[in-house]
């Protein structure tokens, strides 16, 4: 177990080649021996290695379960994300992560492999099943204006939809304001809480759930006619390291473009991949329900909508039917 972080990265960050036992030892200074031996953990741990004679090695396949050790050094390649903390389970990773506020300054990750009691907004629940999604919580540590908020849900909306388009090819769509859809079926949701005080943020929550690689018949009851998955609606398994490789890459991106952009800035191309124009649809906001077509978005993240009447109405935040 000694060597399998150092021998781990090494075969990751060469993986679309082989990389013999010689150069392996070579590098770390270490014994063909304890290659060979590290080598043969890792296939019991769940990764699967193609060896072809005088070629060397090739990491071909991940754990079916997040591995600590590729986590970390997935993370560790982020500038941003110093900590991270990997569970096989928990209640969800927003609660940990409050948890793990009080202990660090620094900005962290929290992923867990399955959720006990994952939790959309309103306190609504969120299906989390063991292996077959993304289920993680960033922490942003950074003074932010108030007013500023509003827009980072709209920031990191485009981020997962990219990263989903990308490493999947599907159509991965944004419905204002928290949600991604891939053939009008919910891929992802993901919830943003604050704390700070009356003046300023001080930290961005923020609870992200992509369902990776389900089958349609893993959703059960009313999820079986509104969920998909990535796989589901690509038939291509999806690699969930490589996922959240790039996931985290898009998601600090995001974050810095938050911080020093306006809405304005991203505001064309995030009506590009949104869903939601030139339909009639079900707004709801708290009491008021508004049936009508949305029309345009305020620099500020509001919506427009538009009902029958021609009346124009503002949402900050609605669930919407579609
Ligand atoms: P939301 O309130 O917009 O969405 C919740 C609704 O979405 C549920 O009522 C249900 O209809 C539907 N739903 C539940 N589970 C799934 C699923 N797996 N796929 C598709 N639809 C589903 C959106 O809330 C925010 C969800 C954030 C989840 C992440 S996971 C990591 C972190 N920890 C945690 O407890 N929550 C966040």
């Amino acid at each position: 177990a000694k060597y399998k972080s150092d021998i781990l990265e090494l075969l990751y960050h060469n993986r679309s080649t082989y990389l013999s036992g010689q150069m392996i030892a070579e590098q770390l200074s270490i014994s063909r021996t304890a290659v060979w031996k590290t080598i043969e953990l890792l296939k019991q741990q769940g990764f699967s290695l193609s060896s072809v004679q005088n070629k060397g090695y090739q990491l071909t396949r991940f754990p079916e379960e997040w591995d600590q050790d590729m986590m970390a050094l997935i993370i560790k390649q982020s500038s941003y994300f110093k900590k991270r903390f990997v569970y096989k389970e928990v209640t969800s990773t927003q609660l940990v992560a409050k948890e793990k506020m009080l202990e660090t300054d620094e900005p962290f990750i929290v992923v867990s492999e399955v959720q006990t009691a994952g939790r959309g907004r309103f306190n609504r629940n969120w299906d989390s099943q063991g292996s077959k999604g993304l289920w993680m919580t960033a922490v942003f540590r950074k003074e932010v204006p108030l007013h500023k908020i509003m827009t980072f849900n709209l920031f990191m909306s485009l981020a997962i939809a990219k990263t989903i388009r990308r490493v999947s090819g599907a159509e991965a769509k944004i419905k204002w304001p928290n949600d991604i859809y891939i053939d009008d079926r919910k891929c992802c949701g993901f919830l943003t809480e604050i704390s700070g005080d009356a003046s300023a943020i001080q930290n961005i929550i923020c609870g992200i759930g992509i369902n990776l690689n389900h089958e349609l018949s893993d959703f059960q009851d009313e999820l079986a006619v509104k969920a998909t998955s990535l796989m589901a609606a690509t038939g291509q398994k999806i690699n969930r390291y490589q996922f959240f490789e790039e996931l985290l890459t898009e998601i600090e991106e995001a974050f810095q473009q938050f911080i020093t952009l306006e809405f304005s800035d991203i505001k064309e191309e995030y009506m590009q991949y949104s869903n939601i124009w030139q339909r009639k649809l079900r707004y709801t906001e708290g009491k008021k329900v508004v049936e009508g077509t949305a029309v345009e978005m305020m620099d500020d993240g509001r919506l427009i909508v538009q009902d029958d009447e021609g009346t124009l109405h503002h949402f900050i935040s609605a669930d919407i039917e579609l």
